[in-house]
């Protein structure tokens, strides 16, 4: 876009005038930065209606997706459409500060993690390349809750991320559509647009999020009777569909809710993308599938696939065969968990009571399917049983099972996640079904993750390569040349140290501790889980923290370990880390013995504002998972695009990281997934390996004898337990944190001489930035557009 001054000056003043009815002078930081996004809005329209229109004649793909985790829309929309220096400019001549314009904005937080991030970078790649896909999700009214520390334990808080409104959405009212549940239930769907603008191209997409309403907004009947509650109890059962991201679903009434978010979003986006067909194609079907490209982002979204059929077929008037053959072409299905508890499975009565005429079909797909695998089958009856969609001796539906069946791609996130779909999880499928497996190995947009949060690193690369690793990021490879040049390494750390100090600042802010910029920044953010072993981490902190107290002498290379992690409300496990963490923090950070050279920080409420100045101030990246655990992991991506080592296990896409920077440039330790295959099938015995580790049984003990104090929760006695008793749905320490213990900490302190070395250690984290080009959401996509999707890129003018 071109920057036009008076347009965006005048366009600020006039929205400031009519919306608050203020001057310039007198606007809140909020109000400015709604009224120049506003104008934004509006300089963007024509861009926009065109690249729908250019869309709309040919094949497209639709990303179907529960969550996405956007962040902040205004610096990233500046910074795309190239007009974000301009802005500044204006701003300044205004003598107003860009900063906290932009720290105005509530961060959309419509995810919970990794799989609604990816979502996030998928569409933006998207429109970066032209590319005809639109998002379709749900827009939460709450998204991913706030955490606070309250005496050391995560406590849950509302996100009231609409309180002042977004503008970047737009309703669009007449797009609305009823969704019906059950015969005497129904909503309605009321779309909100946001444009997701690419970089350096006038394309726009979209994403649309569908928000429940009520179909009668009052009944004024009883209100009449002045039973004013009766009276708005449908606005309020309606509304409560698109209320909160992940409802608590302990409880009956939660998971039921949950099933009615996924059918509401999925049957409201396939009845606009069937009546846009119908728009331009007429009523024949059978050419859906050459138009249409369905991704469903995990098993979310699955239930698209029968509820595809019913249009089809009670809507369309379709036979089944018929609508089953344009199904089957339409779907395709991401994988992004082996873990077996996160793949999704209702009971059937559940299901028949919200959706009885989706489960009426899923019935019919299940028998025909089980038709299908008699006769490739007929002598195996426990491989037809492992593969029932309906389960038969539980009454719960597989929906992995159903996506698999129902899609013509299936897809890993990771080439050793793929693998092990395909050799273990997935097996039976495989040889079923092989030509549909493929793999895709994720990636991250260095729009956000690199140029927008660290422009001083960006600025040096462009000054190296010049500027088209911005679209291009296999460029990044050309700086590989520079390794050897220590006037570029030493700029690379002076610019580390820059990104250390504002992180140290913002730390100030969030915790209140002061940090060390010339200590080693170690650091852990991602969703707290037992298998992405945040307690590994800790328990070396604890460990080491033992050695100084022993020898308070001791030679200590400075560190300071950086926390970020939200744990799921109801999961006991994860928050009794959380309150260990805490613990030992005020442990370590207060004592005099440690006198300030080792600190911990758990960051409070981590989402993408603090990750995006948390990746380029970081040290060390640490991902140290139970290898075969985590399908990909993202994060890893962001901190080597900002010059941060791997310490990590040969896992998920860390696998590939090392593949191309090179093992010797990352830092490497524990169990590989065969050895622990080997290690299951010898026997683990995690006490004898306490006994053995030495300094482990300390850390051990000091979970239950009072060195930390849990409140009296028995939340640490609890964690004690699960590693060494094990629980009735697990065996004792079933992510082998203390096989991987005393692996971890010689690797650990490997880094501490290693970082010494400063030019050495520059060296390190400048191969790493020098490989990152391969994990670009635009080579991810590039592939999803190529080997699944099957579209091309249109750009408009
Ligand atoms: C969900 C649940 C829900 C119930 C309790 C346990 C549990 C554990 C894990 C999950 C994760 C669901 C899927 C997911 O978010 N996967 C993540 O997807 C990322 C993008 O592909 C990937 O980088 C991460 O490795 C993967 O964990």
């Amino acid at each position: 876009m071109k920057f036009k001054k008076d347009i965006i000056k005048t366009g600020l003043e006039k929205k400031l005038l009519v919306k608050y009815g203020k001057k310039l002078s007198e606007g809140l930081d909020f109000e400015i930065y709604d009224a120049l996004s506003q104008t934004i809005m509006e300089e963007i329209g024509g861009s926009w209606k065109a690249t729908e229109d250019r869309y709309n004649k040919g094949r497209e793909a639709f990303y179907f997706s529960a969550e996405y985790l956007m962040g902040r829309a205004f610096s990233n929309n500046l910074i795309n459409l190239g007009v974000y220096d301009g802005v500044v400019e204006l701003l300044e001549e205004l003598n107003i500060d860009i900063n906290k314009i932009e720290s105005a904005e509530s961060d959309a937080g419509l995810g919970n993690g990794g799989l609604g991030r990816l979502a996030a970078c998928f569409i933006e790649s998207m429109a970066t390349l032209n590319l005809p896909g639109t998002g379709y999700g749900i827009r939460y009214r709450f998204g991913m809750f706030r955490q606070q520390f309250e005496d050391g334990f995560q406590v849950e808080y509302p996100d009231n991320w609409l309180k002042y409104g977004d503008p970047w959405s737009l309703r669009k009212d007449r797009d609305k559509v009823e969704i019906r549940f059950n015969k005497d239930e129904s909503v309605m769907a009321v779309p909100y647009d946001t444009p997701i603008i690419g970089y350096g191209t006038n394309n726009i997409n979209t994403l649309r999020l569908w928000q429940a309403e009520p179909v009668e907004e009052l009944d004024l009947g009883e209100f009449n009777e002045q039973n004013y509650v009766e009276a708005m109890r449908e606005k309020n059962e309606a509304e409560n569909i698109s209320r909160v991201l992940y409802p608590n679903d302990d409880t009956d009434e939660g998971k039921k809710l949950r099933l009615k978010q996924q059918y509401f979003f999925t049957s409201a986006s396939l009845q606009d993308i069937v009546r846009k067909f119908k728009l331009k194609h007429g009523t024949d079907f059978s050419l859906l599938p050459d138009f249409t490209s369905i991704q469903l982002n995990d098993t979310h979204p699955v239930v698209a696939i029968p509820e595809l059929m019913r249009i089809l077929i009670d809507v369309e008037g379709l036979l089944w065969g018929d609508a089953w053959k344009i199904v089957k072409k339409t779907f395709a299905y991401t994988n992004h968990t082996i873990l077996s508890e996160a793949l999704e499975k209702w009971y059937t009565e559940l299901f028949k009571q919200v959706l009885p005429r989706i489960y009426n079909i899923i019935v019919r797909i299940h028998v025909q399917f089980q038709e299908l695998l008699e006769e490739k089958y007929p002598a195996d009856l426990e491989r037809r049983k492992r593969m029932a969609i309906i389960d038969e001796d539980t009454n719960l539906i597989h929906m992995a099972w159903l996506a698999i069946h129902g899609s013509y791609a299936v897809n890993g996130v990771a080439a050793l996640h793929t693998e092990i779909l395909k050799n273990a999880e997935l097996k039976d499928w495989y040889e079923l079904y092989k030509g549909k497996f493929q793999n895709k190995t994720n990636g991250v947009t260095q729009r956000r993750w690199l140029l927008k949060s660290n422009p001083e690193l960006s600025g040096l690369i462009t000054e190296l390569i010049g500027d088209n690793w911005i679209t291009d990021l296999s460029e990044l490879k050309k700086l590989e040349t520079h390794v050897t040049d220590e006037n570029i390494l030493n700029r690379f750390l002076d610019i580390k140290n820059i990104k250390k100090e504002q992180l140290a600042g913002f730390i100030k802010g969030n915790t209140g501790i002061d940090v060390d910029t010339d200590s080693i920044f170690d650091v852990q953010v991602k969703r707290l889980h037992e298998y992405k072993r945040q307690i590994l981490n800790i328990f070396h902190i604890m460990d080491l923290y033992n050695r100084i107290k022993e020898y308070p002498d001791m030679k200590v290379t400075p560190k300071t370990y950086i926390f970020g992690a939200k744990a799921a409300a109801g999961y006991f496990r994860a928050k009794g880390i959380i309150k260990l963490i805490n613990e030992v923090a005020k442990a370590v950070n207060n004592d005099p013995d440690v006198d300030g050279r080792i600190k911990v920080v758990f960051v409070e409420n981590y989402n993408i504002s603090p990750a995006e100045l948390i990746f380029p101030a970081a040290d060390i990246s640490e991902q140290i998972s139970t290898a075969g655990k985590e399908a990909s992991g993202t994060g890893n991506m962001k901190f080597m695009m900002n010059g941060a080592p791997t310490l990590g296990t040969l896992d998920g896409a860390n696998v590939e990281i090392v593949e191309e920077a090179g093992i010797e440039n990352n830092f490497i330790f524990g169990m590989k997934v065969e050895d622990i295959v080997e290690l299951k099938k010898s026997g683990y015995n995690p006490t004898e390996v306490m006994n053995e580790t030495k300094g482990l049984k300390r850390v051990m003990d000091q979970l239950i004898d009072g060195t930390y104090d849990d409140g009296g929760t028995g939340m640490f006695k609890e964690l004690y337990d699960a590693l060494l008793v094990g629980a009735s749905w697990h065996a004792p320490d079933h992510y082998f944190v203390l096989q991987d213990f005393n692996d971890y900490r010689k690797v650990r302190e490997s880094i501490d001489d290693a970082f010494e070395d400063r030019l050495g250690w520059a060296k390190k984290a400048w191969m790493n930035i020098s490989n990152a080009g391969k994990f670009t959401s635009d080579r991810t996509i590039a592939q999803y557009a190529k080997e699944i999707w099957k579209i091309e890129g249109k750009k408009i003018k």
